[in-house]
């Protein structure tokens, strides 16, 4: 927090600029899982994701001064504290150092969907604020050098800067590692099955580094998603959904077993989770486009054509009951909001 302690509320202007920026989640078809370089936030690889509608959040700063000495934060009406705060005002400095401005800032963020649906709150939270701390600040930054600002929040908000399908390049320093939308004429959407609301036991930034460390299946992993990665942009360009879905469930499970086979093994997956891969495979065999993608937690999100998703969301209920399923479908990227 150096720019944030060293500045002090007198310095600020009197009327420092509000600017307001919102952010969908998304999810990865083929995952980022690892850090060559923590500082930078440089992935191991590539990953593509699909950004989805309906999964604002919403975000406003102003170099204002904030509580006096230190950055003032509200997420979803509570101030965060420790950790959660200082991850928040380390990314502030950095924009501080980049554009000049001292003074402490005042942070506003809101999200659209609760944590509870069981979608990654990272990723759009930091895109929303990388855009409207830039904007606040006086930067004028192209959708690339945001979404290269935005790594340096969290990884997967590198790719929630953009709508629709967005490819990571994991790149090998901090100017070559930036998203970009792919261009994609399917009809995608995601059914999320939301098994449980609990928080995950280990952080996605700690679970990546152990199993990086630790486990011997991370080099293999790697390895497979280079190739993943080519056969999912092959299979987008030829509108082939059975292609791309066959290699998302493969990419998915190859990364949770890298992670299982860390010391200790990293398992996210609870018994419904197993329960609704099977079921998943079983709609398949009676013919449903539909195939299971997992986070860092015990959710699951199933890729499928948006013309069967209601469809799809309809027999997951079927088959699992009390559990919440939803369907989201592609949605946009980054928005400065009017009045900002
Ligand atoms: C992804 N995940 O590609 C992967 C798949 C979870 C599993 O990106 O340490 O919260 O902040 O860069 O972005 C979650 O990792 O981690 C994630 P940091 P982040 O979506």
């Amino acid at each position: 927090m150096s720019g944030a302690s060293s500045a002090n509320a007198d310095f600020s202007p009197p009327t420092a600029p509000t600017a307001t920026a919102s952010a969908n989640t998304n999810i990865a078809l083929i995952k980022y899982w690892g850090k060559v370089d923590e500082a930078l936030a440089i992935p191991a690889t590539s990953s593509l994701s699909l950004t989805l509608e309906g999964t604002r959040t919403t975000t406003s700063v102003s170099f204002d001064g904030g509580a006096g000495t230190a950055d003032s934060v509200t997420i979803n009406g509570s101030s965060p504290t420790g950790a959660e705060l200082a991850r928040v005002s380390r990314f502030l400095d950095l924009v501080r150092s980049r554009s000049g401005v001292c003074a402490p800032a005042t942070v506003i963020s809101r999200a659209s969907v609760p944590l509870a649906a069981g979608l990654a709150s990272s990723a759009a939270g930091f895109a929303a604020l990388a855009a409207a701390a830039s904007h606040a600040a006086g930067m004028n930054l192209d959708d690339r050098a945001l979404s290269q600002l935005a790594r340096r929040g969290s990884g997967s908000a590198t790719r929630s800067v953009f709508g629709g399908l967005v490819l990571w390049n994991a790149g090998h320093d901090d100017a070559s590692s930036y998203a970009e939308p792919v261009a994609c004429a399917m009809d995608l959407a995601m059914v999320v099955v939301v098994l449980s609301e609990r928080y995950k036991p280990i952080s996605s930034t700690r679970a990546m580094r152990a199993t990086m460390v630790t486990s011997p299946l991370f080099p293999a992993w790697v390895e497979a998603s280079e190739e993943d990665l080519q056969v999912a942009l092959e299979a987008v360009q030829a509108g082939d959904l059975e292609r791309l879905g066959e290699v998302v469930e493969g990419n998915a499970l190859g990364m949770h077993a890298a992670m299982m086979a860390a010391r200790p093994g990293i398992v996210y997956w609870l018994p419904q989770t197993i329960a609704t891969l099977h079921a998943i495979r079983a709609m398949r065999e009676e013919g449903l486009p539909v195939w299971a993608t997992i986070d860092a937690g015990p959710n699951v999100k199933a890729l499928t054509e948006g013309a069967r998703a209601e469809q799809v969301a309809a027999a997951l209920r079927d088959r699992l009951p009390g559990t919440t399923v939803s369907v989201r479908r592609p949605g946009g990227g980054v928005r400065i909001e009017e009045g900002s």
